[in-house]
C-alpha cells in the first residue's frame, strides 16, 4: 500500500481512538469516585504501515488497505493500565454495558494466562463514527492490564516477543519465573486494595447515624 493509502486507511481509526480515550477519561473519574482512580495510564496507537503489511502477508493476504480494513481488528489499539485486577473487571463490565459500542470479541489472559506468563485482558469493540450522511463502526482493540502485568509484558516484548534471540528457551524460563513472582507481588498489592475499601466502608458507617441517615 502506498503512503497515501496508509494515511487514508488510518484516519477513521485515529478518530475511533479519540472517542475511546474520552470514554476512559470519563470512566476513570467516575467509576469509583474521587480519590479512587482505577486508571494509571492510557496509551493509544495506530498500527504502523509495516506492521499491518507484515500481519497481512503472514496470513497469506495481499498487503492492501482494503484487506487491512476487512481483516484486521487491531489497527487501532488502546492500552489501559490499571492499579488493581478488580479494576480490569469493573472497566470491561462497564464497556460492555455502553450500548452504542458493538461487542466483537475478548480474550481473558488474566483468568487464563498464556503459557509464557503473559497476562492481560483484551476486548475488541466496534466504535461508531458519524459522518455527514452515514455511520460506520471501526474496531478498536483494548488491552486492560495492571501496572504489574504491564511491567512484565513491556519487558518481555522488548527482550523476547517475536524475536530471534540466542538462548530463547532459557530466557523464556527466566521470564516465566519473573511472571510468577510478579503475580505473587500483585496478590500482595491486592490485599491493600481490600483494606482500602474496607476502611472506606468503615468510615462511611461511622458517618451514618445508625438509621441509615448521614
Ligand atoms: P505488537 O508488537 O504489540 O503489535 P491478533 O494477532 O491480534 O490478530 P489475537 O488472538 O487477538 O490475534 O492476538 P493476541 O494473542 O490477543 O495478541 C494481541 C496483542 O497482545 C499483541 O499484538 C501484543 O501486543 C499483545 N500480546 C499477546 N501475547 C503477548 C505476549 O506473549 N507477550 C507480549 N509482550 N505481548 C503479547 P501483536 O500485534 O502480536 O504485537
Amino acid at each position: 500500500m502506498t503512503e497515501e493509502e496508509y494515511r487514508n486507511l488510518i484516519e477513521p481509526y485515529k478518530d475511533a481512538l479519540s472517542v475511546m480515550q474520552g470514554r476512559f477519561t470519563a470512566l476513570g473519574k467516575t467509576l469509583y469516585g474521587p480519590g479512587n482512580e482505577p486508571i494509571h495510564d492510557v496509551v493509544a496507537r495506530v498500527k504502523s504501515r509495516e506492521s499491518i503489511e507484515r500481519k497481512l502477508m503472514k496470513r497469506g493476504m495481499e498487503p492492501s488497505a482494503e484487506n487491512a480494513r476487512d481483516h484486521l481488528q487491531d489497527i487501532a489499539g488502546i492500552r489501559v493500565i490499571t492499579y488493581f485486577t478488580d479494576d480490569i473487571k469493573a472497566l470491561s463490565d462497564n464497556l460492555r454495558s455502553q450500548t452504542d459500542l458493538v461487542y466483537v470479541r475478548e480474550s481473558d489472559y488474566v483468568l487464563h494466562p498464556k503459557p509464557n506468563g503473559y497476562r492481560s485482558f483484551h476486548i475488541v469493540l466496534g466504535v461508531p463514527l458519524y459522518y455527514m450522511d452515514a455511520m460506520e463502526y471501526f474496531p478498536v482493540e483494548i488491552q486492560l492490564r495492571t501496572l504489574t502485568m504491564d511491567l512484565w509484558a513491556a519487558m518481555e516484548h522488548r527482550i523476547l516477543y517475536k524475536k530471534n534471540i540466542e538462548n530463547a528457551d532459557k530466557v523464556a524460563i527466566v521470564l516465566k519465573d519473573y511472571a510468577n513472582r510478579l503475580a505473587e507481588i500483585e496478590d500482595g498489592f491486592e490485599s491493600f486494595a481490600c483494606r482500602n475499601s474496607r476502611e472506606e466502608n468503615r468510615l462511611e458507617d461511622n458517618k451514618s447515624d445508625g438509621n441509615g441517615h448521614i
